[in-house]
C-alpha cells in the first residue's frame, strides 16, 4: 500500500460516494475511502477502485492519520443522525483548521446548527449540495457549498475540479454563510418539482387536448429542446415518451399514475411559508404530487363527478402545441423568478452574501435542471447583480410578452375542457397579481377590521394604523398591529 497522504477523506461508499471518490480521482486527487460497514471498504478498493490511487481506511483514526492537513473529510451517508453520530465521532480526532464537508441532503436547519457548534470547537463545517445523481457524481456534479468560509480556499480546488463544466467553467462555486449551500439545493430540488410538473402539464394536454400520440409528443419534446426550452428534463422526458415496453406499447402508459416525493419539494414550499413568500408554482407542484397519489379516491370521484362533455380542442393542433410550448416557457420563468424570490429573501433572514449569477451557474450543468435557461438567468445577474427579480429583466420581460396570449389561452382552454394545469395556472396568477399596482387586500383589511379589531392602514398616511367601529356597537379598542 501506498504511504503516500490523502488529499480528502470521503465516508460513505454508497453510490454517490464512490462516484464521487473515482470522479475525484480521475481528476488527480488522491482519496482514503471509509464506510460505516468496513467490509464495503476492501469491496470497493478491490473491484471499482481497482488500478486507482485511491486508498483505503477500517477505522476513523486510520483515516484521519492517512490526511494531509489541513484534513478535510467529506461524508456522503444518508441525512440526519447518520451525520452528527459521524460528527461526533470525528471531532476528538481533529485539530483547529480541519474541514468537515457534508455532501448529504441535509436540511439547511441543521446544517447552521453543525456550523455553528463545530466552529466553537474551531472546526470547519461545509454543508454541500451536490446533485446530479450518479452520473452527475461521476463525471461531474453540480456542487453548491457553504459553511465557514475559511473552508472554500482549501476545498476550491477538488469542487471546482470534480464539478461539471459549461463553457470550461466549473458549475460550482462558494454559496455562502452555514446553511445557504444547502438552502440552495433544496430550492434547486423544489425548481425541480415545479419543471417537472409543468411538463406533465404540456403532456396531459397534448395527450388528451390533443389526442397525439406517445411517439409524436416525443418528436415534439425533442424540437422544443433544441430552443428556449433546451434542458435535462425536456430530454429525457422524450426519450421516455418514445421508450416501447417489449410489446411495442409505450411503457409510460402502463405506469401508476401516482407520484412519489422524497421531502424536499416540501421544504421549499415549506420555506416559502416560513418566509412569507409567494412560491406558489413549487407549492403547487407539491401538491399536485400528494393529488395523484391520492389514486384510490380520484377512481371513485371520477365514477360521480362530472366535467366538460368535450374534453378534445377543435382547433389548429399544431399552432396549439406552439401555444403549449409558449404557456411552458412563461410558467418556467415565472417558477425561477420565485425561487430566486425566496433565496433572496433567506439571505435577507439569514445575512448571507449569495451570489445568484454563481447559483445560475451552478445550476447551468451536472444537476437535474440543468438548461440554455440557466444561461440566460446568469447573465440577467451579471447585468444587473441587484436585479430584485427576475420578471423584472428585460429579456424575460420581453419573454413573457411574447408568450403571454398563448399562456392565456392556453390555460383558458384547459379550463373549458376541464384538463387540470395547476402549475401553468398558479403562475399566471402569480403573474397577474404581482404586475398589479392594486389589489384587493384592501378588503381583506377592511373585513379583519370589521371582525377583529386588527387595523388597517390608510393609503393617505402611510404607516398609521387606525381601527373604525364598523357596525356601530363594538367597542373603540383595537388589536396590536403585528404581521405573524
Ligand atoms: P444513502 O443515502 O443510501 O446512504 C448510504 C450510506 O449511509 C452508507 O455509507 C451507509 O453506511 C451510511 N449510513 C446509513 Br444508511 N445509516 C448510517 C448510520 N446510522 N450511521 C452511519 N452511516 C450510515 O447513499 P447515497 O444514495 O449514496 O446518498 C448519500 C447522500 O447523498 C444522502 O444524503 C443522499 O440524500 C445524498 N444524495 C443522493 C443522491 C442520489 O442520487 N442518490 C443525489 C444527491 C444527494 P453502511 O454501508 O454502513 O450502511
Amino acid at each position: 500500500m501506498s504511504s503516500e497522504k490523502a488529499d480528502i477523506a470521503l465516508i460513505g461508499l454508497a453510490v454517490m460516494g464512490q462516484n464521487l471518490i473515482l470522479n475525484m480521482n480521475d481528476h488527480g486527487f488522491v482519496v482514503c475511502a471509509y464506510n460505516r460497514t468496513t467490509e464495503k471498504v476492501d469491496k470497493f478498493l478491490k473491484n471499482e477502485a481497482k488500478g486507482t490511487k485511491v486508498i483505503g481506511a477500517h477505522s476513523l483514526e486510520e483515516m484521519v492519520a492517512k490526511l494531509k492537513k489541513p484534513r478535510r473529510v467529506m461524508m456522503l451517508v444518508k441525512a440526519g443522525q447518520a451525520v452528527d453520530d459521524f460528527i461526533d465521532k470525528l471531532v476528538p480526532l481533529l485539530e483547529s483548521g480541519d474541514i468537515i464537508i457534508d455532501g448529504g441532503n441535509s436540511e439547511y436547519a441543521d446544517s447552521r446548527r453543525r456550523c455553528a457548534a463545530l466552529k466553537e470547537k474551531e472546526i470547519l463545517f461545509v454543508g454541500s449540495g451536490v446533485s446530479g445523481g450518479e452520473e452527475g457524481a461521476r463525471y461531474g456534479p453540480s456542487l453548491m457549498p457553504g459553511g465557514a468560509p475559511e473552508a472554500w480556499p482549501h476545498i476550491k480546488e477538488i469542487f471546482q475540479g470534480i464539478a461539471a463544466k459549461v463553457n470550461e467553467e466549473p458549475c460550482c462555486d462558494w454559496v455562502g454563510e452555514d446553511g445557504a449551500g444547502h438552502f440552495v439545493k433544496m430550492v434547486h430540488n423544489g425548481i425541480e418539482y415545479g419543471d417537472m410538473q409543468l411538463i406533465c402539464e404540456a403532456y396531459q394536454l397534448m395527450k388528451d387536448a390533443l389526442e397525439l400520440s406517445h411517439d409524436d409528443m416525443s418528436e415534439v419534446l425533442a424540437e422544443w429542446n433544441k430552443g428556449e426550452l433546451d434542458s435535462f428534463l425536456i430530454e429525457i422526458t422524450s426519450n421516455i415518451l418514445k421508450y416501447k415496453d417489449t410489446d411495442g406499447e409505450p411503457l409510460i402508459t402502463k405506469i401508476q399514475d401516482a407520484a412519489g416525493q422524497k421531502g424536499t419539494g416540501k421544504w421549499t414550499a415549506i420555506s416559502a411559508l416560513e418566509y412569507g413568500i409567494p412560491v406558489t408554482l413549487i407549492g403547487e407542484s407539491v401538491f399536485a404530487r400528494c393529488l395523484s397519489s391520492l389514486k384510490d379516491e380520484r377512481v371513485e370521484a371520477s365514477k360521480v363527478l362530472q366535467g366538460p362533455s368535450n374534453a378534445t380542442y377543435q382547433g389548429d393542433k399544431k399552432e396549439f402545441t406552439e401555444n403549449i410550448r409558449k404557456a411552458l416557457y412563461a410558467s418556467k420563468i415565472v417558477s425561477y423568478a420565485q425561487g430566486f424570490m425566496l433565496l433572496r429573501e433567506a439571505a435577507k433572514v439569514f445575512d448571507w452574501n449569495l451570489n445568484y449569477g454563481g447559483i445560475a451557474l451552478m445550476w447551468r450543468g451536472g444537476c437535474i435542471i440543468r438548461s440554455v435557461f440557466l444561461g440566460n438567468i446568469k447573465t440577467a445577474f451579471d447585468k444587473n447583480p441587484k436585479l430584485s427579480n427576475l420578471l423584472l429583466d428585460e429579456f424575460f420581460r420581453d419573454a413573457i410578452q411574447d408568450c403571454q396570449e398563448s399562456w392565456r389561452h392556453v390555460i383558458a382552454t384547459a379550463v373549458n375542457l376541464g384538463i387540470p394545469t395547476p402549475a401553468f395556472s398558479t403562475a399566471l396568477a402569480f403573474y397577474d397579481g404581482f404586475r398589479s399596482e392594486r389589489l384587493p387586500a384592501n378588503l381583506i383589511q377592511a373585513q379583519r377590521d370589521y371582525f377583529g379589531a386588527h387595523t388597517y392602514e390608510l393609503l393617505s398616511e402611510p404607516g398609521k394604523f387606525i381601527h373604525t367601529n364598523w357596525t356601530g356597537h363594538g367597542g373603540n379598542v383595537s388589536s396590536t398591529t403585528y404581521n405573524a
